[in-house]
């Protein structure tokens, strides 16, 4: 699950991540492309202690610096980052690096490139991040599912209509921003994804 600070709609994502950690969710990454520093560092801190108490693991999108201001499990990176030998030689081997991959040469870079597991969308249309690549459609998945070993994680408009399709095209997982945060009862939206994951 993406905790993203812009799509909270006012509720508190300490206490979503609380609540989706109890329903099942054990991997979190805090988004935040629009905060000062020392707010998305007090706001990281505050999550990566919540996430250690539900015994989730916690990354950090984007900034290798913030993830290691908070001694997060790791770091996401967009296309857009640092490289990824150089996150990983800022983090270290132990350091969970994620890369967003949009197209098949990105998938086999990052998997050449010892990326731990890979993002790979946007799998639908998505109006949470206005300046996406090409929607690459479930055809999309299932062409780069045989080009890595790695995890992908399918993101992009995921929501509960879509999840077992999109699992079934070769996702490992899905990550999501909306489907969650616009969800009245959190709790219930996390167990009805997973089960339809299965
Ligand atoms: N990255 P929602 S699509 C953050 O394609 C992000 O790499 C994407 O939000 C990519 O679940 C996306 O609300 C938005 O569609 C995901």
């Amino acid at each position: 699950m993406i905790l993203d600070s812009q799509a909270a709609r006012g509720r508190s994502l300490v206490d979503v991540l609380r609540e989706a950690a109890a329903h099942g969710v054990r991997l979190f990454q805090y988004r935040d492309k629009l905060s000062p520093s020392i707010e998305a560092y007090r706001a990281a801190l505050k999550l990566r202690d919540a996430a250690a108490e539900a015994g989730a693991t916690f990354l950090i999108n984007d900034r290798c610096d913030l993830a290691l201001a908070v001694e997060a499990d790791g770091v996401h990176l967009g296309q857009e980052d640092l490289p990824l030998p150089k996150a990983r030689g800022l983090l270290g081997p132990g350091k969970i690096i994620g890369i967003s991959t949009h197209q098949p040469a990105q998938v086999k870079e990052a998997t050449e490139g010892g990326a731990d597991y890979l993002g790979f969308g946007p799998i639908f249309p998505t109006n949470t991040k206005p300046d996406h690549t090409a929607v690459v459609g479930l055809e999309g998945l299932r062409q780069v599912r045989p080009l890595t070993h790695l995890p992908i994680f399918a993101i992009g408009g995921v929501t509960l209509d879509t999840v077992a399709m999109t699992i079934q095209a070769g996702a490992d997982g899905v990550a999501v921003v909306s489907a969650v945060a616009t969800a009245s009862d959190v709790g219930r939206m996390v167990r009805d994804l997973l089960a339809q994951i299965g």
